[in-house]
């Protein structure tokens, strides 16, 4: 039996949960997508079919604007830049060469490594040709997710960077977004959005090229269609779902500090989910009373309550408890406000990105400290990573023998290939030696 204590405040509290009940407080709000499917799917078909026109045609369906040409100009781009603030472009620019380092330092070295004599095998990462990025435009426009997904591709050398964002009822893209997609180096901008941005991507159009993977977040259309084109082999960053973050606090966190973290990821939006584990009890109240007061000045504060709604505050017997639980739980942003956070972080085995001690907020890892900010929601920490340059890159392999090295493993491969019966791959050694 769940042991819950009820309180004006939204978030549901457990104390001391036994072991077996860690399942049902760690699970996800589910949405069903079944039924919005074969809406989707219909939507994607006829983009398949008709190119531009079912753009345009969904566009003023969904979007209420009637568009005959969705590329955004070199014009549109100048006029983005001169809209954007001296000081909102001198944060991008900053954001940009944070998270450009982090990115640069993934690149790997080709080492050729002899095997034994006359055999030699190396990996080379090679980036992918065409990659889609899309943008979602909705409550807030993310133009920082324009940084994360445009710099590791630039930083890979894929060749064409699609980007596609919904125009607004007048036609345009948040300026924010288009100086963020100019500076990253997008190839092709479009204004496009939702289903249509991904079909346009899938499968290309008149104007819009088909590319070979598409990343990006967006709402449960996007989503679907996301999952729905990978159906037919065009590949996807990772599956999508709500954003979340456990935050594992004990008396050495500042009660304030870890509030005002489980609300920025609250106010993302009604289906965001947080958490708090912690061995204290005086600690909870006391975050509790911060959330409450915190939350009454936030513009976004109809979002973070309904969002807090599915949310937990939960109080464990120790520190192993805690890291234990968030093993479970596997989030996709872990904040650790715990003693020693360095020690406590060692234990991590299932989480997206790791935010240690009282002054790293989720804030800095979601702009500008440098690591990426699209990451595995859902569970899907425990066997996805978020979003790296090698997300951008396949790693192809090459070997090369020398008549020597083939005499070496020729009786092996031989043995091998006709102890599974395959003559013809024996041969093809046997010939040669
Ligand atoms: N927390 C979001 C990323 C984001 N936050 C963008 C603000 N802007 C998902 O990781
Ligand atoms: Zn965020």
């Amino acid at each position: 039996i769940q042991k819950k204590i009820a309180f004006t405040f939204p978030m549901k509290i457990y104390n001391q949960p036994a072991r077996n009940e860690w399942e049902s407080i760690c699970t996800r709000p589910t949405f069903s997508l079944k039924q919005i499917e074969s809406q989707v799917q219909n939507v994607l078909n006829s983009i398949k079919e008709k190119g531009d026109t079912a753009i345009q045609k969904f566009t003023k369906d969904f979007d209420k604007i009637d568009l005959k040409n969705f590329k955004v100009s070199t014009e549109e781009i100048a006029e983005a830049e001169n809209l954007v603030s001296d000081s909102l472009k001198k944060a991008i620019n900053h954001a940009y060469q944070n998270i450009l380092v982090f990115h640069q330092s993934q690149i790997e070295t080709v080492k050729k490594i002899e095997i034994t004599k006359g055999i030699t095998c190396w990996r080379k990462s090679v980036g992918i040709e065409k990659v889609g990025l899309y943008i979602p435009g909705g409550t807030a426009p993310l133009f920082s997710t324009v940084l994360m997904l445009g710099i590791p591709a630039k930083i890979a050398g894929c060749k064409k960077i699609v980007l596609c964002s919904p125009p607004n009822k007048e036609g345009k893209i948040h300026p924010a977004i288009l100086y963020a997609a100019h500076l990253v180096g997008a190839t092709d901008i479009f204004k496009i959005g939702g289903i249509q941005a991904i079909g346009a991507m899938a499968y290309g159009t008149e104007s819009v090229s088909k590319v070979y993977k598409i990343f990006g977040p967006g709402n449960q259309y996007v989503t679907v269609a996301k999952q729905l084109i990978q159906n037919e082999g065009i590949a996807i960053d990772m599956p999508a779902g709500p954003s979340e973050v456990a935050v594992l606090a004990d008396k050495s966190c500042v009660p304030s500090f870890v509030a005002a973290d489980l609300l920025s990821q609250a106010e993302h939006g009604k289906d965001s989910q947080v958490i708090l584990m912690t061995d204290n009890e005086q600690t909870a109240n006391q975050i509790k009373i911060e959330v409450e007061k915190q939350l009454e000045s936030l513009p976004r504060k109809d979002f973070a309550q309904k969002s807090l709604e599915n949310s937990r505050f939960v109080i464990l017997k120790n520190r192993q408890e805690i890291l234990d639980m968030s093993n479970f739980y596997a989030p996709e942003h872990l904040i650790i406000a715990l003693e020693n956070p360095e020690e406590a972080a060692e234990h991590i085995i299932n989480a997206g990105s790791v935010f240690l001690g009282n002054y790293t907020p989720e804030s800095v890892g979601d702009y500008a400290s440098g690591t990426n900010h699209t990451l595995p929601t859902d569970g899907h920490a425990r066997a996805y990573s978020g979003v790296s340059l090698d997300s951008f890159i396949k790693k192809i392999t090459f070997q090369s023998l020398t008549k020597e090295g083939l005499n070496q493993i020729g009786q092996t491969v031989i043995e091998m290939a006709e102890t599974e019966e395959l003559k013809a791959h024996a041969n093809a050694v046997r010939v040669r030696l």
